[in-house]
């Protein structure tokens, strides 16, 4: 990658009108306010300050690093007024730098010593709506409810009764994630929950070989999800098959080279998949975890592929097919690029 490129591209990436296919909410978390919560929480001794930033000001950290800070971001992350907090916080910063639509996803959480239940985690979530950039449609913001790969069967099905009966009531929930530490649980404890999901007509967007697992990629692959995220660890049968199959890739290059999935931005899977012309979407993943914004990521890949401003604005506006976005929503957003005074494809 030509550090000049990515220089010279930024720019345009920031002006870019973008779409937010896959940040969770506990990982866009700004530092300030996780700095904040943890030397509140250091005085009653549930975290160790030190350790947390220690921990966050480190660059590159092994996946297990990294959960193990989305553990200390739970200890600190656990009533329902800081859920709301984080929630507007994210908004304000993903419209800042001009996000138009995000498919926020976050793991409804319960906390019985706060009276939290996974409900009412996603009404605290959904409080977190109320602020400026949505009221003055700066921002369309959509929600994913995620599994927790730690999770059982039944808390599994839990999350999508729960996703179901919310958007239902009229929430804008849009689908459903599989997430979480990729060396814990298995491919079958979740299958009843996202089958259930599916019947349901939500769509899924689901985690996949972030680590290597040739059993459960083939079974993810057979199952065919609306989306992927990440795809690293395949073997050449199943890379022919994710290729065969066109299920679109949410790619996370920051992410993946700061969790040593990948070794550097030029040698990412994502260069063939664009050459191939198989659908991807350029995202984040946990922006705040890994100091990145969208617009730097689509400048990392627009100096990668060594983009034109057409290509990039092209690469852009294809998240909107790629989204879970209502068609009148996706017509607007269309809409958003078109009057935008971008270049375009
Ligand atoms: C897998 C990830 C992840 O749900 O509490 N999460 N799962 N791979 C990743 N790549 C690094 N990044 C984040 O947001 C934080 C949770 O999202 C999942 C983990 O379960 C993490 O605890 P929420 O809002």
């Amino acid at each position: 990658m030509d550090p000049e490129a990515f220089v010279a591209h930024l720019p345009l990436c920031r002006a870019l009108p973008k779409l937010e296919l896959h940040a969770h909410l506990n990982g866009s978390i700004r530092s300030s306010t996780l700095l904040e919560l943890a030397a509140e929480h250091s005085q009653n001794g549930a975290v160790s300050y030190p350790e947390l930033v220690s921990i966050i000001e480190k660059e590159k950290r092994s996946l297990p690093e990294t959960f193990k800070l989305f553990g200390l971001i739970r200890l600190v992350t656990t009533n329902h007024q800081v859920v709301t907090r984080i929630t507007r916080e994210v908004i304000e910063d993903f419209a800042a730098e001009n996000i138009i639509y995000v498919e926020l996803r976050t793991t409804p959480k319960n906390n019985p010593a706060v009276g939290m239940t996974k409900r009412s985690y996603m009404e605290a979530v959904m409080a977190g709506f109320n602020t400026d950039s949505i009221a003055f449609n700066r921002i369309y913001v959509r929600l994913i409810l995620s599994i927790d790969r730690r999770e059982t069967t039944e808390a599994a099905i839990e999350t999508v009764r729960l996703a179901f009966d919310m958007r239902q009531e009229g929430c804008e929930i849009v689908g459903i994630d599989l997430s979480g530490d990729p060396a814990i649980g298995e491919w079958k404890t979740f299958l009843p929950a996202l089958t259930l999901a599916r019947e349901m007509g939500l769509p899924l967007a689901l985690h996949c070989g972030e680590v290597h697992n040739p059993e459960e990629v083939k079974s993810i692959l057979d199952f065919h999800p609306e989306r992927l995220g990440h795809v690293c660890c395949l073997d050449d049968l199943e890379w022919q098959a994710l290729l065969a199959s066109k299920i679109p890739v949410e790619v996370c290059l920051t992410s993946n080279v700061a969790t040593l999935t990948v070794p550097c931005v030029a040698d990412h899977h994502f260069v063939e998949l664009y050459k191939a012309k198989h659908p991807i979407v350029i995202c984040t993943d946990d922006p705040g975890i890994f100091c990145t914004t969208l617009s730097r990521e689509y400048a990392l890949a627009a100096s990668c592929l060594d983009l034109v401003s057409e290509e990039v604005v092209k690469l852009a506006k294809e998240a909107i097919n790629l989204s879970f976005a209502e068609p009148q929503l996706k017509q607007t957003l269309h809409q958003l690029f078109d009057f935008s005074h971008l270049k375009q494809a």
